[in-house]
Parts: structure tokens; C-alpha cells; sequence
């Protein structure tokens, strides 16, 4: 394939650089808390949006041409667009893609050809993979776009959709495990409904469980090591899903028996639109032992819906590693689950998009370090709670206390004193001390 990005290799050449296809702050070997940047940062392409997204909304036709030369729809179409990944990332150094089955090859119109094409386009892809270096982070199962999932996969009303959602699994599970997928996920995009009249929400879950956890028995049993993921998403394009956000989702996978074989992916816009920050859907999964992976994108607060752009936000980037550097890392990756805007339609857009997203994530790195050897955020953090470390406190932290002794402990107190401050206002100057301080 010719040279469509017009760029050989995008370097790192500092923050006081003007070329637009260098890196400005991700400098993969530099050194953050003992570890390579590009170790803290399995970034990741994802098939869909860096390879088939063409612009298209509601209102108008796709402005990008994501034909690569070659005729939609057909197999020469796969491997052109297999070609141009492998050229992205390889142009910008990413490790991984994502996909869904959709994305590699055309559906046709049975299953079997279906499967056919996804092994033909699965060698080719295999082949520029052993060439190149470069892994699978992981794949999934598109059970949203065709007609037949209106009402859900898992989740649907009829028996034969969700045994075609099954087999569909089956199919992305076997690719997944051929590419050597770190993960599989499920982004239950119209797991949830439009309205309880015509709902049994109890019977939906129950079918969606199962089909996870037939996923979990087929996966393993085929030999994937890896991890299963839930993607949050409260809305759209559903008005309610149930994977609403992490806490929801981590609820629902205890309940049904399957937090050993599944982590979460949390995707910024997913976490925004449930009415939380992305930090807070990160934490959350990480106190309950199960941050996997990140679809790395962010929304827009005047838009209230998934707009996936390309993340530019420092201070919510800085958040999101902060969470992450304090969990340990990711089992998983980064995926730009993210997109050039409609008017930004050409390949040096696509490029400028990662190298934005890179950049902002590598300043993410930079400035969570930063706040965690500095300090005075967990300083503050222990301080907080030392009323624990002794007494009546340390008695309740060890469960060797009840509601008797705690009644006369403050019967004695007579009234407790104020908690001590919050400090919300010095801890927010210390971050944009480390933000923007010299
Ligand atoms: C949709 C979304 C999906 C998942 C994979 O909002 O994020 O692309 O990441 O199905
Ligand atoms: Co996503």
C-alpha cells in the first residue's frame, strides 16, 4: 500500500517542538516512577474508529474516505484497511488494536461465509502482525448495529437472536484467542430498554448473564487466558442500559457469579454520561479489584451524548493515571476508542488525532507521578482518617466493637468535634501546582 499518512515515523521531539507530527511529551523510553512511559501506556488503535468511521451523523454523509483504495464491503476492502492500520501504528509506535468482528471483514449473508471472511481476513491480519510486532489488546462481538439486535442481544425478547449473538461470540472468541487477545469485551450496547411496558428486566439479566458465562466456558475451554470485560454505559444507544456504570456493572457480575473471570473497561464519555467522573469510574473498579482496561477518549459537557473525541483534557488525563499509577497499572491497555471530528476528515487528521491522544495521556503520566512523589495528597489522605489508627477507632476498623460500647463511647464524648476540614481548596492548588509549576 502506498504511503497514505505522509509521515514516516512520529518521533518524540520535545514540548518546544512546531512540527505537527512529533510527539511534544510522549517520549517512549523516558523513565516515569521506574518504568518506561511506553510500558505505563499499551496504547491501543481501535479498528472501528480508526478504520471504518467515515463521519457519518445524523444530519449528513460521511465527510472521510475510509476506502484505502478499494471497493467497500469486499475482502480487498479488509486487507486495505488492514494495510492502513498496520501503517498508523506503526507510524506512531502503537502496540495493539481492538476489534469487532464487524470491523475486520463485511457480514455476509449467512453466518458461515461470515466466518469464512473473518478467517481469511484473520491470516492476512495475523501475518503484518508477525511482521510487525504488534499485539491484539482485544476483541468483541458487534451485537448493536444489525437489525436484528433492536432489542438487545443477550437481552432480546427472541430465542434465535440470542442464539445468533452466541454463535457470534463463539466466532469473536476463537479470533480473539488466534490474534492472541489479551481480552474480550462486552459492551452490552443494547443491553437495556426503551421502556418497562414491554420489558422483563429480571429475564433479560438472567439471559445476559448466561450468555457471558457461556462465553467464560467457551473461552476457556479453548484456552483463553485472558480477561473478560463489562464496558459501562448508562444511555444511548439505549435509553436505559444495564451495565450502567462500574458499580452497577461489578454488582451485576457478583450477583451472577462471574467477577473471577471478568475486569471492567472504563471508557471516559461512558463514565461522564452516567453523571460521573472518569476518575471516579477508575476508582471504583480499582477498589473492587477489577480494573482491566480503558477506552481512552473523553466527551464534550455541552453534548450529552458519546461524542469519542480524541482526549485533550490534561487535567481529567492526569486524574485518570493518577487512579491508575495507585491501582498498579492496567491488565489491559489504552484504547483510543476515540475519533477524529467530521469536519477533520483527512489521514493527517487521523494522525494528528492519536498524536494528540498520546500526548495528552503521556502529560496524564507526567503530572500523576508528579502528584504521587509529591506527597501531600496522601499525606493528607492518611491524616484524614488517623482517627482509626488508635482507640475506638481502631476497635471499629477491626470489627471488635458494636452498637452497645460505640453508644456508651458517646454517651462519655458527650458530642464529637468537627471532623476537621475537608481541605478541598488546597488539595485542588496542589494538583495545578504540579500542573503548571515550574
Ligand atoms: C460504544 C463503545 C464501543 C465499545 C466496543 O460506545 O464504546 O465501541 O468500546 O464495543
Ligand atoms: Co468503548
Amino acid at each position: 500500500m502506498k504511503e497514505i499518512f505522509g509521515v514516516k515515523r512520529v518521533e518524540y521531539e520535545g514540548a518546544a517542538g512546531k512540527n505537527p507530527f512529533a510527539f511534544k511529551f510522549y517520549d517512549a523510553d523516558r523513565m516515569i516512577m521506574g518504568k518506561p512511559m511506553k510500558e505505563h501506556l499499551p496504547f491501543a488503535m481501535a479498528w472501528w474508529h480508526g478504520l471504518c468511521a467515515e463521519g457519518v451523523d445524523m444530519f449528513g454523509a460521511g465527510t472521510a474516505d475510509k476506502s484505502f483504495g478499494a471497493q467497500k464491503g469486499t475482502m480487498a476492502h479488509a486487507k486495505a484497511k488492514a494495510d492502513a492500520g498496520f501503517m498508523c501504528m506503526q507510524r506512531l509506535g502503537i502496540g495493539y488494536f481492538c476489534f469487532h468482528d464487524a470491523d475486520l471483514a463485511a457480514e455476509a449473508a449467512d453466518i458461515k461465509e461470515t466466518n469464512r471472511r473473518l478467517d481469511e481476513i484473520t491470516d492476512y491480519i495475523l501475518v503484518k502482525m508477525r511482521e510487525t510486532g504488534i499485539k491484539c489488546l482485544w476483541g468483541t462481538a458487534n451485537m448493536f448495529s444489525h437489525p436484528r439486535y433492536c432489542n438487545g442481544a443477550g437481552s432480546s425478547n427472541s430465542a434465535d437472536v440470542f442464539a445468533f449473538a452466541a454463535a457470534q461470540v463463539k466466532k469473536a472468541l476463537d479470533l480473539t484467542v488466534k490474534l492472541g487477545g489479551k481480552g474480550y469485551v462486552f459492551w452490552g450496547g443494547r443491553e437495556g430498554y426503551e421502556t418497562l411496558l414491554n420489558t422483563d428486566v429480571r429475564f433479560e439479566q438472567e439471559n445476559i448473564a448466561s450468555l457471558m458465562r457461556m462465553a467464560v466456558d467457551y473461552g476457556r475451554k479453548i484456552g483463553f487466558t485472558g480477561d473478560f470485560y463489562i464496558e459501562p454505559k448508562p444511555k444511548e444507544p439505549m435509553k436505559h442500559q444495564y451495565d450502567f456504570d462500574a458499580a452497577t456493572a461489578i454488582g451485576f457480575l457478583r450477583q451472577y457469579g462471574l467477577d473471577k473471570d471478568f475486569k471492567l473497561n472504563i471508557e471516559a464519555n461512558h463514565a461522564t454520561l452516567a453523571g460521573h467522573t472518569f476518575e471516579h469510574d477508575l476508582r471504583i473498579s480499582a477498589v473492587n479489584g477489577m480494573l482491566g482496561s480503558i477506552d481512552a477518549n473523553q466527551g464534550d459537557p455541552l453534548l450529552g451524548w458519546d461524542t469519542d473525541e480524541f482526549p485533550f483534557d490534561v487535567y481529567s488525563a492526569t486524574m485518570c493515571m493518577y487512579e491508575v499509577l495507585r491501582a498498579g497499572g492496567l491488565t489491559g491497555g489504552f484504547n483510543f476508542d476515540s475519533k477524529t471530528r467530521r469536519p477533520s476528515y483527512t489521514y493527517e487528521d487521523m494522525l494528528a488525532g492519536f498524536i494528540l491522544g498520546m500526548d495528552t495521556f503521556a502529560l496524564g503520566l507526567i503530572h500523576a507521578a508528579r502528584l504521587i512523589e509529591d506527597g501531600r495528597l496522601d499525606g493528607f489522605l492518611n491524616e484524614r482518617y488517623a482517627s482509626f489508627n488508635s482507640g475506638i477507632g481502631r476497635k471499629i476498623r477491626e470489627g471488635k466493637t458494636d452498637l452497645s460500647e460505640l453508644a456508651q463511647y458517646a454517651e462519655r464524648l458527650g458530642a464529637p468535634e468537627m471532623p476537621g476540614s475537608g481541605k478541598q481548596e488546597r488539595l485542588q492548588s496542589i494538583v495545578n501546582q504540579i500542573l503548571f509549576g515550574k
